[in-house]
Parts: structure tokens; C-alpha cells; sequence
């Protein structure tokens, strides 16, 4: 029998909100993915992609990463990794992941399928691996995918590593490819990309998104509080696939208070005091909507304990739109320049949710808001 971890969207050096503390909590529960399958004595690991949050990552993020790699190659454990759409590098560059292959890390399908045969456990595994294909590289995919599919044929044991957006897991806009698609043949199909964790038992072949090791993005939150971010272990015997998703502890708890003046601080309370799985504060981003006196709000915030609080936001009441514009209000020249009502929304939408960040968080929100990843 062998054994290995399955875990994905690491985004090592990503520091959310430009808080230092999310970038530490980000290399917390990589540690504890690492740690957890080297207690449970994994034979290899599995990367899905998205092992670091740019393709150019932070000294610090590299050596975060090496001090864990450090702790495998002397365990003598392989990982497997594949790139993720933020590890492609944009220029003519080295890929960060790959400076690390004198520890045992090994990278597959840089510009395509790659497939090798290892063995663990007494067991031949055909492993495959495809890193992110997208924009040209894009239309050989499902061709790749059944090429894949024909090796995959001849071996008892079987993974194929991807990192792309698959339909339904995704809305279709953001997906490169239908679950109709994917290959057939492979016992475990390891896939990263999307951040919430999926891990399909009851169909063969078994498929799974690992997900996310923490959230980045409040788009995570309603996942991440029915099912907690989690790794998958995975047994491979003679061709069958026993997996199961373990829990992270160290994610950082999230949610979001959309609420009034009158029950701001109420809604917000019972989220502080309601249980959670660390001792970490709990991060929460806070919305106020209607009249509100924002100073003491502010102040009554800034008053709680063992909490971090993002925000607070105050949205003014959405007024209805009028009938004729005026060209008093900004929605107006969105709509006079898309001649559209819903592009002319999402405009309003994102200018608004961007106007006070840096171009950095800006770009992640843009992208939240068109839930791409
Ligand atoms: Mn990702």
C-alpha cells in the first residue's frame, strides 16, 4: 500500500488585506499540511499548484517553503508538484518551485503532460501531471487529457495531476473544462485551482479539488465555515483509492457582520464568542448598512477584544435608480458608456469596492467579484 497527500493553493507569500499576520497564518497551515503528512508517514506528497501566491515570490516566502522541504528531504519524502496559474512565471524565468529539486522536489508538466511511474509501498503508480494550461496552451488540454487517459489503461495504480477550473466546481465563465472531459482511466484525479475543497468518492474515477490551505478571499468564507479548509490523505492499494479530507486547525476562523446601526455590535459579538477551531482572533469584516453614526461605531469597535476587524465599511442604502439620468451620479456615466444596465452595476460595483484600496488589493477584488481565482 502507499500513501500520500494530497494538498493544493498554498499561496505561500500572500499577505491579505497587507496584513503580516495573514501572510504568517498562510505558512501556518502549509506547516501543518507538511506536518500532518509526515505524522501519518506518507510515502510522497502531492501539490496541485498555486504552491506560492506570484510566480516571483518573497526571499521570505522561498525560504519558508525551503525550511519545510528541509524536513522531507531528510524524512526522505518526495513532493510532487505541478504549477498553478500564479507560479507560471509571466517573463522568460526560472520557476520558483524548481530551484528546490535538490530536495526532492519535483516539478511535472511544465508545458504539457508528463507522466512517470514510481513506485511505494510495493505499488507501481503511474503518476501524470499537467501544470495550468491557459490562454493558448488552453485548446490542447481535453486532447492532452485523453493521451493521458490511453497511458493511464495499462497501469493498475493511477494519479493525474491538474490545476484548472473544472465545470461545475466553477461558474462556467471561469472554467477551462467540463467534468464531461476529464479522463476516465486514472484510480485518483488530483486536481487544484478552485479554493474550497470538493472530494468525490461515490463516482470513479474518485475526484478532488484539495482546495485551499487558508482563505483568500471572502468568497471562501461559507465553505470555509460548513467544512473548515482541509488536505486530503489517500491510501493506493491494487488499484484502490481509500481517501479521506482532514481538517486543518491552524486556518485562521473568517466571517463577515452585514448589518445596521442598531445590530452592528450584536451580530458582530456572537461571532466573537461563537467557538472556534485555534485560538487565533478570529478575522471579521464588518459592513454597516443605513444611517449610522460613525464615530461612535468606530469607537465601539476599536473597544473589542480578541477580534480583528476589517472595515468597518458603511454603505449608504441603495437609493432606487431614477428614471431619466441626470448625469448626477456616477452610475449614470457607467450606464451613458456600457449602454448596459447590469455591465453599468458591476462597474459601480467594483469602483466602489476598489476606490480605497492599493492596485493590489484592487486586483484581487476585481477578480472576487468576477469570482475568478
Ligand atoms: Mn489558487
Amino acid at each position: 500500500m502507499a500513501r500520500f497527500l494530497h494538498l493544493s493553493d498554498t499561496h505561500l507569500g500572500y499577505k491579505q488585506y497587507m496584513m503580516d499576520l495573514r501572510e504568517e497564518d498562510f505558512y501556518e497551515s502549509f506547516n501543518e499540511a507538511i506536518d500532518l503528512g509526515l505524522e501519518e508517514n506518507v510515502d510522497f506528497f502531492v501539490h496541485t499548484g498555486d504552491l506560492f501566491d506570484t510566480w516571483s515570490p518573497s526571499n521570505r516566502a522561498m525560504n519558508e517553503f525551503k525550511k519545510a522541504m528541509i524536513k522531507l528531504y531528510k524524512k526522505n519524502k518526495t513532493m510532487y508538484l505541478i504549477m498553478g496559474d500564479h507560479d507560471r512565471p509571466k517573463r522568460t524565468d526560472e520557476i520558483a518551485s524548481r530551484i528546490f529539486d535538490f530536495l526532492g522536489v519535483k516539478l511535472l508538466g511544465t508545458e504539457g503532460l508528463q507522466s512517470i511511474v514510481i513506485n511505494y509501498g510495493n505499488e507501481d503508480i503511474l503518476l501524470s501531471g499537467i501544470s495550468n494550461m491557459k490562454g493558448l496552451r488552453k485548446n490542447s488540454l481535453v486532447e492532452q487529457y485523453r493521451k493521458a487517459d490511453v497511458e493511464a489503461k495499462s497501469y493498475r495504480n493511477s494519479i493525474i495531476m491538474s490545476h484548472q477550473g473544472v465545470s461545475p466546481y466553477l461558474i462556467a465563465e471561469a472554467c477551462e473544462v467540463d467534468s464531461k472531459d476529464l479522463p476516465v482511466n486514472y484510480k485518483y484525479l488530483a486536481f487544484g485551482h478552485v479554493h474550497d475543497s470538493y472530494l468525490i468518492t461515490d463516482k470513479y474515477p474518485v475526484f478532488s479539488y484539495a482546495g485551499s490551505t487558508d482563505l483568500n478571499s471572502t468568497n471562501e468564507i461559507k465553505n470555509f465555515l460548513r467544512n473548515g479548509k482541509s488536505v486530503n490523505l489517500v491510501d493506493i492499494e491494487k488499484g484502490k483509492i481509500d481517501a479521506q479530507r482532514i481538517k486543518l486547525k491552524t486556518t485562521r476562523y473568517q466571517n463577515t457582520v452585514s448589518s445596521d446601526f442598531a445590530n452592528y455590535l450584536e451580530d458582530t459579538l456572537k461571532i466573537i464568542e461563537a467557538p472556534k477551531s485555534n485560538e487565533k482572533e478570529p478575522l471579521i469584516s464588518v459592513t454597516i448598512h443605513g444611517e449610522s453614526d460613525r464615530d461612535e461605531v468606530k469607537s465601539k469597535i476599536k473597544a473589542l477584544d480578541h477580534v480583528i476587524i476589517r472595515g468597518p465599511v458603511f454603505e449608504k442604502e441603495v437609493k432606487s435608480i431614477e428614471e431619466k439620468p441626470n448625469m448626477s451620479k456616477l452610475q449614470d456615466y457607467f450606464r451613458a458608456y456600457f449602454k448596459d444596465d447590469t455591465m453599468a452595476q458591476l462597474a459601480e460595483n467594483i469602483f466602489n469596492s476598489i476606490k480605497n484600496e492599493d492596485s493590489e488589493t484592487s486586483y484581487r477584488l476585481i477578480k472576487e467579484i468576477m469570482q475568478v481565482e
